[in-house]
């Protein structure tokens, strides 16, 4: 196999070529639906994982060296942030995401990191424009520290609550600075362990306080763009307050935030919550706060957030099926929340995930587009559902009927015929589609 310097670019090669380096799937320029491919999937480039993530887990140390023999923390993530962007020129890419520690040396206290961080926020400017890349949101990381093993915003001690405030306040200028379209809240440690120590609804009130001032500077400095929270239902906590997409759009109701507040919704928390993927993408949009994605995929058999690329095509077929009935992401995109496997450890590695991943939602697109121009099973639905069309269903649907009316009428009709759902069938269509020749 080649090494990643031999490789300039990822080339579209098509589905029968055996070219590793290649796509099968995916023809960025290609238009499909009126729009081009690179348009349709929005893809992000992740930085956590791709240039920090180094395949430590909760048994071992390192397997990849990502330091490219830089020792000065500085010129290192400059290197990293030189290397992010080399990776989406090679792969296509035209996004990228980050948390404010992903992308400077955090320094012996908040003002050095600060400091650190907005000089990088300049580095990542000149990057993004040179190679004509865009931000596609970045965020806080408000849990890592020990000052946030109780929270950050849901913490009990309210320095913590300042500290968090400070650190967003810079990651919402930074993001305003370098034309970020969204602005991400994953729960982090927002959340409980046990209830023996934990005022729940101080907690609640102080975390939606909190996003009403991030939303309130934010737009006060002129920020267009959305937010999002992306739910996750445990993990660290026992209990994360961002449980799923339907808790979450509760809590952004309470606090008066949906509509400046969308969702980005990760496939791997989706399955955590005992949801499937694209039941979380449809919450979303039947609540109007269809946002973003995190694209990855977890093991079904492992119960935590394993952050694997995607390559399932089923999922990414459905869930590019909810995206194109949505009419495409505006703001959002999706982002690779996914890292290489441990024993996947080396630079060409990285390259291949990503090809994997992106091909995998490329022919998912693809997929979606032929099962909604074969019709069927949207026809089967729409079927499925016409006697809401007429008559006394038609009052229903228009709210214009009261219980002694539909009293009157379940007398009349008490012969009742609830026709098949014909779930088999339908899979078989699905998988008609996808493997068609
Ligand atoms: C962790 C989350 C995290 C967010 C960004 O489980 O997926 O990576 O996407 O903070
Ligand atoms: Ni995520
Ligand atoms: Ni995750």
């Amino acid at each position: 196999m080649k090494k990643y310097d031999e490789i300039r670019k990822i080339e579209y090669v098509g589905p029968n070529s055996k070219e590793p380096f290649g796509f099968k799937y995916y023809n960025p320029d290609e238009v499909i639906l009126g729009k081009k491919m690179r348009e349709h999937l929005k893809f992000a480039l992740s930085y956590w994982h791709t240039l920090d993530y180094v395949g430590v887990d909760m048994f071992g140390g390192p397997t990849e060296d990502k330091s490219w023999g830089e020792k000065e923390p500085m010129k290192l993530y400059k290197k990293r942030a030189d290397m992010a962007f080399d990776l989406m020129e090679k792969l296509s890419i035209d996004y990228y995401c980050f948390h404010d520690v992903d992308i400077a040396p955090k320094g012996k206290n908040l003002k050095e990191f600060l400091a650190n961080f907005n000089e990088m926020v300049e580095y990542l400017q000149t990057l993004q424009r040179k190679y004509n890349k865009k931000l596609l949101w970045c965020t806080a990381n408000n849990f890592g520290d020990k000052a946030f093993m109780a929270g950050a915003a849901t913490s009990p001690n309210a320095d913590v609550f300042a500290l968090s405030a400070a650190k967003v306040k810079a990651c919402l200028d930074a993001n305003i600075k370098l034309g970020g379209s969204g602005y991400v809240f994953w729960g982090g440690r927002e959340g409980y362990d046990t209830l023996l120590n934990t005022n729940m609804k101080l907690e609640l009130d102080n975390l939606g306080y909190f996003m009403q001032m991030a939303r309130d500077y934010a737009r006060s400095k002129g920020y267009k763009g959305d937010f999002y929270i992306e739910p996750k239902p445990k993990e660290p906590t026992k209990h994360q307050y961002d449980f799923d997409a339907a808790t979450t759009c509760n809590f952004l109701r309470t606090y008066g935030l949906l509509g400046d507040f969308k969702l980005n919704i990760e496939a791997n928390h989706a399955t955590l919550a005992g949801h499937t993927f694209e039941h979380e993408l449809r919450v979303a949009r039947v609540n109007g706060a269809f946002g973003s994605i995190d694209a990855n995929q977890g093991d079904m058999l492992l119960g935590w957030d394993t952050d694997q690329f995607p390559t399932n095509v089923y999922d990414t077929t459905l869930s590019m099926y909810e995206v194109l009935k949505e009419g495409g992401f505006k703001n959002g995109g999706l982002n690779f929340d996914a890292k290489t496997r441990r024993q996947s450890n080396t630079l060409e590695d990285i390259l291949l995930a990503y090809i994997a991943g992106m091909d995998a939602f490329a022919l998912g697109l693809r997929k979606a587009v032929k099962l909604i121009e074969d019709g069927r099973i949207d026809a089967f639905k729409d079927e499925r559902y016409r006697s809401y069309k007429e008559g006394i269903g038609q009052k229903i649907m228009q709210k214009s009927t009261n219980f002694d009316e539909l009293s009157k009428y379940a007398l009349e009709h008490d012969e009742i015929n609830v026709e098949s759902g014909r779930q088999e069938y339908l899979e078989s269509v699905l998988n008609s589609i996808l493997f068609e020749k």
